[in-house]
């Protein structure tokens, strides 16, 4: 970044709460994206052609041809959101800019719409919903819009960072035993302190949950980690619930599965093509579907940006920022 020219040149991709934006025009020559518009990928070259810093959230695919053609200027990609799989980070390193997210601030938000999703399917919550409204209910009956209990059941995560952790101690309160598969195991204070039993095997863990929850970053490696092969070892009965990446379940399988009754249901709030939705998950009762709002909270938003801005702030002063993201 030039030290002569006054205020870097941010590009933010998206509209930000309010705060957040009125902050970013007082540190920065900062441009807004008036009708919040998701970029085409002409605007988005465009962007990082003339920008010192951009702004990208989830909307944004900021592949290796476009680092490559990027502007010399561009030195800070400050990506607003957890998930950076929408960059090509190991193509920004080896162009020397630099990558940064907002971890953590999002972590209870998310959690909270997990354990909404958890409740949400086996209670049929949607469905009572819509019939409520409908005009159609004729009262109460006792074999009417059964569910499934959730106390005394068994929650698989799948990815134990920390939103599979803090799903974990709100599932816990629901009478749910918690299993996990990570990765790397948990150390043994931590495991104690989530009652928590460790699956080395996956395949193993998810033939043998009620529930399934999808808590891991979206990489090459966990690309259809739930892929159909290991879809089909999921119980009849059990539920599938994601609110990391769809990339990480083959969603075709998932639904073919969910028609035939292979498995009993499935809380989605993110998909493999978004904002597309496979057509038969829409049709189907035994699913509940958001529109990827897992951390969609003003507070969330608000501390989101915070952490952009200060990326953004320690970078132009000549300092690691905080959140800088590596290849993996
Ligand atoms: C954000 C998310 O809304 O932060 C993440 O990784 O998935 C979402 O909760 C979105 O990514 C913001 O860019």
């Amino acid at each position: 970044m030039s030290r002569t020219s006054t205020k870097p040149l941010v590009i933010v991709t998206r509209r930000l709460p309010e705060a957040v934006e009125a902050r970013m025009m007082e540190l920065f020559d900062t441009r807004l994206n008036e009708d919040d518009h998701a970029f085409t990928r002409g605007e988005l070259v465009a962007a990082m052609e003339t920008a010192d810093v951009i702004v990208p959230t989830v909307t944004d695919q900021i592949d290796a041809d476009m680092i490559a053609g990027a502007g010399d200027k561009l030195k800070l990609i400050a990506s607003f959101g957890t998930g950076v799989d929408h960059v090509d980070t190991a193509a920004a390193v080896s162009r020397k800019i630099t990558v940064t997210n907002t971890p953590g601030v999002l972590t209870e938000d998310t959690a909270d719409m997990t354990m909404a999703l958890i409740l949400a399917v086996p209670r049929r919550l949607v469905e009572g919903e819509r019939l409520a409204r409908s005009g159609e209910w004729v009262g109460w009956a006792p074999t009417a819009l059964l569910g499934h209990r959730i106390w005394g059941k068994r929650l698989g995560i799948v990815g134990m960072g920390r939103i599979g952790q803090a799903v974990a101690r709100r599932a816990r309160g629901f009478g749910l035993s918690i299993h996990y598969h990570n990765p790397r195991r948990l150390s043994e204070g931590a495991e104690a302190d989530l009652e928590a039993t460790y699956w080395e095997s996956l395949d193993q863990m998810l033939a043998r949950m009620d529930f399934i929850s999808i808590h891991c970053p979206s990489t090459p490696a966990t690309y259809h980690l739930l892929s159909a092969r290991r879809l089909r070892l999921i119980q009849k009965t059990a539920y599938v619930i994601n609110t990391s990446r769809g990339h990480a379940i083959d969603e075709a399988e998932l639904a073919r599965l969910l028609e035939n009754g292979e498995i009993a249901g499935a809380g989605l709030d993110v998909y493999e093509h978004e904002p597309v939705v496979n057509p038969k998950l829409l049709k189907m009762q035994n699913t509940v579907l958001l529109p990827h709002i897992g951390s969609a909270t003003l507070e969330g938003r608000i501390d989101m940006g915070e952490k952009v801005l200060i990326n953004i702030q320690t970078f132009v002063d000549g300092h690691t920022p905080p959140d800088r993201v590596l290849p993996l």
